[in-house]
This record gives C-alpha cells, structure tokens and sequence, in this order.
C-alpha cells in the first residue's frame, strides 16, 4: 500500500492564504486541496481529501517526496541553442512529415516544403518543433526505419540550421541517432524507450531530454478495449517504473519528461479521467506533456467531427491542461493554441496581481 497525492480545488490566487494553499510545480496555478490515494496494487482501494493547510502533517518519506515534487519549480528546458522557460505552459507543434498520419498525413511535396511549415509554426509561437516520420495513429502499419529517416532527417537538419527547438517523434534509436546528428535536441518517444531496447543507450550518449510517454498496446491494436483497473494509478505507476528504467540506462532524472499518452490505448472515458486528473502527475517531479490535438475522443464526444474539425475541442483540451499545470502542450493548430493560451494567461496574470 501507498499513498499519491492529487492536487485539487484550484484556487484564483494565493494572497491572503498563507499556508492554506500551494502553489503547482512554480507554474501558474494553486490548489487547496489533495485528494489522497491509497494504492493497492494497481487501483486505489481509498481516497480522502486534505486541505493544503493539513497536508505536512500526513506526509511520510514517500509522500513528503511527492509533495516537494509536486510544489517545486521546473527548471528551463535547455534545446540546443534555446532555453525553454517552465513555469508557464509552452506550445510544442506538430510536424507529421508521414504520408498516412490521420490528421495531415501526405501534406508536404518536399523537405523544403516541410521545414518551411515547421518554422512557421515556430513563427506562430511554438517553442518546440515536433517531427514526426512514423504515424502511430491507431491502426497504422508500421514503417522501415531507412523510410522514417529519410522523411524526418532532412526536415530535422533545415529546421535545427535555422535555429528552431526541434524534437524528433519516433520509437527507433537509428532514427534518434539520425535525427540527432541533424540538430534535434529532445527525443519523443511514444513507447517511452520499451519499443527499441538500444534507445536508451543511444538517449544516455546523447545527453539530451526525453520525453516518455505511456501507451498500452501496440498502435496497430491499442484502441481494441483498453482495460486498466484505474487509469490514473496505472499510468503514474508505469511512468514511475520507465523513469526508474530510464535513469538505470544513465539517463539523468533531469532530462526526463512524462507524458500520460491521451488516446494510446485508451477510452473516450480513461482519456477525460487523465485530463481531469491531470495535476497527479507533477509529484513525478518531471516536466509534463500533453497532447489531446484533433484526437478521436473529440469526435466521440461531438457528433463524430472529423479531425479537421475538432480545433475548438483541442482547444478546450489545451486550456484543461494548462489550469492541471501542464508545461508542455502538443497541438496541430499553432497559432490557435497560443492564442488561446494567451487569454488564459492573462486571467491567470490578472488574478495573480496584488490589488494595492
Ligand atoms: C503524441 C505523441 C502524444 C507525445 C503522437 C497524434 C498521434 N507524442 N505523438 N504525446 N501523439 N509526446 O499526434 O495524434 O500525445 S502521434
């Protein structure tokens, strides 16, 4: 048995408050409250709720780690040449250069074509560049590894020379070499380093971030009834585990991020339960990801809208993950997003002003 710390009831501002609220990773949001998860095997068997004023005194060692996890700031992401500030949600834009991706797949004529659309999305306000040669949507078949290099390097090398942040999107350790030695500096990896066993060790060379993300089931059969006994135990727990792996390869801690994988191997049901309980996995003390951007749960949840249709149901995904705390946020829609993200911002500066 264990105990996990959710955090709960956001509050507008801390002043006034003293001791009776926390504030979320050195981000932008506070909270009041904790729901408390005892955990029995993979599934809570209870949970209670404490008020932040009461909450040192029910920690242990376990818990008192997770606490200072959960209220201590995130250092800068260092990208290459960029410094990535945490403690304000980012924009990570996705750049699929796959032919068969589910939301713009086969988009680009060329290298060039495909780099000039990366750099406008960073134009647009993307602090990170997201490219992607192997689509993982559910049912995609997989692609051989010399195809998925010879789409994302050149893509990865224009982008990189041009100064952007550029991450690669992809399970193989050729391609995260490939695309490495072309200028991209994190790696994102959808099978959180468990589909390639040499990934890891290439990863712990490199030096740079990466980004792991949970998933259940291989893509091709990932959304044939997903079971988890609790969804939100499940994932931390897994999470928990691929960090231990993770820095057992050498990997630093500090150059790990988390990423509960919306929509791999998941319910329309487990996906709203991981945003609404989001908040949980900042006690992991890594940077958090999300990416819920024209998914299937949208359509589920509104009249079946295609993925070219479901910007205002990304957005509503994307604000979600930004009050749960959420430092990095991986949308198709750019200079939507940002904007969005701005208004949200400016409530959150305008509550966190002092009045006098
Ligand atoms: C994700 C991803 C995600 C991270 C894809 C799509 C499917 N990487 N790669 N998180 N999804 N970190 O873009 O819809 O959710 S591919």
């Amino acid at each position: 048995m264990r105990k996990l710390l959710r955090p709960t009831a956001f509050v507008d501002a801390p002043f006034g408050y003293d001791g009776q609220v926390a504030r979320l990773a050195g981000g932008l949001s506070w909270f009041s409250a904790v729901e408390i998860l005892t955990v029995d095997g993979q599934r809570r068997s209870a949970s209670e709720l404490v008020g932040v004023a009461d909450i040192e005194d029910r920690l242990d060692d376990d818990t008192a780690r997770q606490w200072a996890a959960l209220t201590g700031p995130r250092a800068p992401l260092q990208l290459g040449q960029r410094t990535i500030r945490l403690d304000q949600p980012q924009v990570m834009g996705i750049l699929n250069v796959t032919p068969d991706s589910f939301s713009d797949g086969g988009r680009f004529a060329d290298a060039a074509a495909a780099a000039e659309a990366g750099a406008d999305l960073a134009g647009q306000g993307a602090a990170i560049i997201d490219v992607g040669g192997e689509s993982t949507r559910p049912g995609a078949s997989p692609v051989w590894v010399g195809d998925e290099i010879e789409r994302v390097v050149p893509v990865v090398r224009i982008l990189a020379g041009g100064g952007a942040a550029v991450s690669v999107d992809t399970r193989k350790s050729e391609v995260m070499s490939a695309a490495l030695d072309a200028g991209a500096s994190l790696i994102n990896d959808v099978s959180a380093l468990t589909f390639d066993p040499r990934s890891a060790g290439v990863a712990a060379a490199a030096g740079v971030p990466v980004l792991l993300m949970h998933h259940q089931g291989e893509p091709q059969a990932m959304q044939d009834d997903p079971r988890y006994d609790d969804v939100l135990v499940a994932i931390y727990l897994w999470l928990e585990e691929r960090i231990a792996a993770a820095t057992a390869a050498g990997i630093e801690r500090s150059n790990l991020l988390i990423d509960p994988g919306f929509g791999f191997g998941k319910s329309v049901a487990h996906n709203l339960e991981l945003m609404n309980g989001l908040a949980l996995f900042h006690s992991l003390g890594c940077p958090l990801v999300i990416g819920a951007s024209r998914k299937r749960t949208i359509g589920a949840l509104a009249n079946e809208a295609p993925p070219g249709q479901r910007l205002g149901g990304s957005l509503a995904f994307a604000l979600k993950a930004a009050e749960q705390g959420a430092q990095i946020i991986r949308v198709h829609d750019v200079p939507e997003t940002v904007q969005a993200l701005r208004i949200w911002r400016g409530l959150r500066d305008q509550a966190l002003t002092p009045r006098n």
